[in-house]
């Protein structure tokens, strides 16, 4: 049995107060931070562990951390992106509905090692409990000392502030969160400059994921040589992987970074449904392209997903079974990639208005022949030229669909009725 690392107190009845927090020796990495490291060795620490960002592109943390200027006037800030937003994820609700502390915690950590005095959760506003307990153990870690001036008697002064979204999925993307967090319409700001250089208010800005934030006081707890022992060396740790769609046990696991899809849905998750066989699995949250049943074998880990033309994403991993049409699900995913475009980008905001258009025409039984090729020229037309990943996560998606899936496209087509529905 893997030994649950990030997920070790969310089934404690009590696991989101301060007490339970400190009885698992909460807080102790920061202590033991203040006490005898200096923010360099943080970063190198966070360095050499390997850890690799758990929103979704899976850029080293350590790395994003040491891109903060050392010499600036400017205050630097520390930004936890909670807006969790890719459909089949809710490992970061898990961790901050049950074991904030431990979010509060990394926070702490991490703005030490980058010199912040100031953290913003810009935490997704439907998470009504999660901001609820958030708030709770901000007080409560602010009235034990662990956050406010003088973090644990240390020359530390460093809190953290709530900041709720409104229900966009583009907050989710770095810079439109920094809008957002601004005042303003959430859009995506181009890039360079990266945050690390100009983020919120035009200061140097860190901004990490829930997870990616908690893994780092188990990092200076237990070392950086245990975390790289767990899963492969270049993508290690523990890892949540948030299992959805048509199997028996969907849920919230933790295992190691690399673990085998297949492992993960027939082991773990229970396989599918009685009587039913997995057809395809979409791996990373519905920006990562589908792979069929075949290629199940693959790693779960950044390097060997991306090697099958897939991507961990945020590790939602959604199974689709064999009475499941995939027009269907490439049209639903289509339908929620166009409805949250921001509008900024002419790719993205008409990309994908005609795309789903011609996907709806087809999952109705009346495409016409030409119907696949627009639909490649349309991904051919958005990937690579919009403003942020989300236009791209759509192109994507849509193109392993037609990939692995044509005969399903073609049927459609052919018999002008959908082959599953009839
Ligand atoms: C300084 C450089 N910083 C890169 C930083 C950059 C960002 C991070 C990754 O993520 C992914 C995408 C989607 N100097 C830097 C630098 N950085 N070069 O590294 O940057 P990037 O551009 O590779 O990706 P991104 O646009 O930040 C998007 C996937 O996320 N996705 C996932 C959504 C997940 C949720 C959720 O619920 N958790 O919403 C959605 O599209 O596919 O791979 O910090 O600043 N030279």
């Amino acid at each position: 049995m893997f030994e649950r690392v990030l997920l070790k107190n969310v089934d404690l009845p009590d696991g989101h107060l301060l007490r339970s927090y400190e009885a698992g020796g909460g807080y102790g990495a920061l202590a033991k931070v203040l006490r005898e490291h200096t923010p360099e060795e943080i970063v190198e620490l966070v360095k050499q562990s390997n850890l690799r960002g758990r929103g979704g592109a899976g850029f080293p943390t350590g790395m994003k951390w040491s891109f903060v200027p050392k010499q600036t006037a400017k205050p630097k800030y520390l930004c936890c992106n909670a807006d969790e937003g890719e459909p089949g994820t809710f490992k970061d609700r898990i961790i901050m509905e049950r074991d904030p502390h431990q979010l509060i915690e990394g926070l702490a950590v991490s703005g030490y090692a980058i010199g912040a005095e100031t953290a913003y959760v810009y935490i997704r506003g439907e998470y009504v409990t999660a901001i609820r307990r958030l708030e709770q153990a901000i007080a409560e870690a602010r009235d034990a000392g662990y956050l406010g001036r003088g973090v644990l008697g240390s020359d530390l002064n460093f809190d953290v502030h709530i900041h709720c979204g409104a229900g966009a999925y583009i907050c989710g993307e770095e810079t439109a969160m920094l809008e957002s967090l601004e005042g303003r319409r959430a859009q995506p700001r181009l890039k360079p400059p990266f945050p690390a250089v100009a983020g919120l208010y035009a200061s140097p800005t860190v901004i990490n994921n829930v997870e990616t934030l908690a893994c780092v006081p188990h990092i200076v707890a237990r070392g950086a040589d245990w975390f790289r022992g767990i899963g492969p060396d270049k993508s290690p740790g523990p890892k949540l992987y948030c299992v959805s769609g048509q199997v028996r046990r969907p849920g919230l696991y933790e295992l190691p970074m690399g673990i085998a899809l297949r492992e993960l849905i027939e082991e773990h998750a229970g396989g599918p449904l009685p009587g039913r066989k997995v057809k395809a699995v979409i791996p990373g949250g519905v920006s990562a392209p589908v792979i069929p049943e075949t290629g199940l074998d693959v790693g779960m880990d950044f390097e060997s997903l991306a090697a099958v033309g897939s991507m961990l994403g945020s590790a939602g991993v959604i199974v689709v079974d064999d009475t499941t049409c995939m027009v269907k699900v490439a049209t639903r995913i289509v339908e929620f990639f166009h409805h949250e475009s921001c509008g900024k980008c002419t790719p993205c905001r008409e990309g994908l208005n005609w795309a789903v258009k011609v996907l709806r025409r087809i999952e109705a039984g009346e495409g016409t022949a030409g119907d696949l090729e627009q639909l490649d020229m349309l991904c051919k037309g958005i990937f690579g030229n919009t403003f942020c990943a989300l236009g791209d996560g759509a192109a994507m998606g849509l193109r392993a669909a037609l990939k692995h899936f044509s005969d399903e496209f073609v049927a459609h087509i052919e018999e002008h009725r959908c082959p599953f529905h009839s």
